[in-house]
């Protein structure tokens, strides 16, 4: 935020109108938008999900349980906590409900993927079908710079053209289905949203999703901290310059949208919608498990 040192009031002072800034410069949304907020449990949603209700912007929030054990009941508690002490409206969804055998656990031993790929498709779908289903127009995560950092890492090392077409702190919809997707964090470091919610007396969960273990991201983070390390403002210049230069020529590639979900009806590149795909093979596969009589 600034090299210097800041009393507890104004650093939360200035924190909140960096968030607010960043809102309003953007075009995320207004104060007359009913916004979804996706919370996790964790230090960024839940210190998102505080400055917005600080900053009276009408907010509901949405939180997936996905079925990791203990790491998903302690998320599940602390963001209804939250949500009761400060009066908040909260949505929560369980995984089992949404689709039998899809908590992450059981889609992983069925179809022998690494967790987190079957993780992000699955929260994907669900958040993108609630934000639908509940009339939001707008679905606000809580990623901070040094996950924006990591993922653009990525999407370079890899040339992903795709995805960096779709990098933006603001991704309009491009299917009546979809939704204004925004990341109201995405210049705000993940040291300073832990200092927010620590100064803000968040309770939040501490431990790591048992699955991020030798996770990618983890390692462009620590590459990218290295880096800070030796050349303080790197991962924030790297993200803001990707934004203001190179973004813009991916995104205007973006030109195929996508039509619906043969299943669900959901917006899919393909006849059927990854997440339908990925429920059939759970299903087919569990079913071929299964001892004949
Ligand atoms: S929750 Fe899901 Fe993360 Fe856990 S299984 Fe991987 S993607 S690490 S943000
Ligand atoms: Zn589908």
């Amino acid at each position: 935020m600034h090299n210097t040192a800041f009393c507890r009031v104004c650093f939360l002072l200035l924190f909140e109108r960096k968030v607010d800034r960043s809102i309003a410069k953007n075009h995320m949304f207004s104060r007359s938008d009913h916004v979804l907020v996706a919370v996790s449990g964790g230090k960024d949603s839940l210190a998102l999900w505080h400055v917005l209700a600080r900053q009276g912007y009408q907010t509901t929030g949405l939180h997936l349980s996905l079925g990791i054990g203990d790491y998903s009941a302690q998320s599940r508690d602390k963001t209804e906590a939250f949500a009761l002490a400060r009066g908040l409206p909260l949505i929560v969804r369980d995984l089992q409900e949404v689709a039998e055998d899809i908590s992450i656990p059981r889609v992983a031993a069925f179809t022998n993927r690494r967790p987190c790929a079957a993780c992000g498709k699955i929260k994907r779908h669900c958040l993108d079908a609630t934000a639908l289903e509940h009339g939001f127009t707008v679905l606000a995560t809580g990623h901070n710079l040094d996950d924006e950092a990591a993922r653009l890492l990525g999407n370079v090392l890899h040339w992903q053209q795709d995805h960096l077409a779709k990098q933006q702190p603001v991704l309009q919809p491009v299917h009546p289905k979809f939704v204004t997707k925004v990341r109201p964090l995405y210049l705000t470091s993940e040291f300073e949203t832990a200092t927010y919610a620590f100064l803000s007396g968040i309770d939040y969960v501490i431990d790591e999703c048992p699955n991020s273990v030798g996770a990618t991201q983890l390692l462009y983070k620590a590459m990218l901290n290295r880096l800070e390390a030796e050349m303080p403002g790197t991962k924030h210049s790297f993200v803001r310059d990707f934004q203001r230069v190179a973004q813009p020529v991916f995104a205007a590639t973006r030109n195929t949208p996508p039509g619906d979900c043969a299943v669900c009806g959901m917006p899919s590149y393909g006849t059927v919608c990854s997440f339908c795909s990925l429920v059939a093979e759970v299903h087919a596969k569990r079913e071929r498990a299964r001892p004949t009589a």
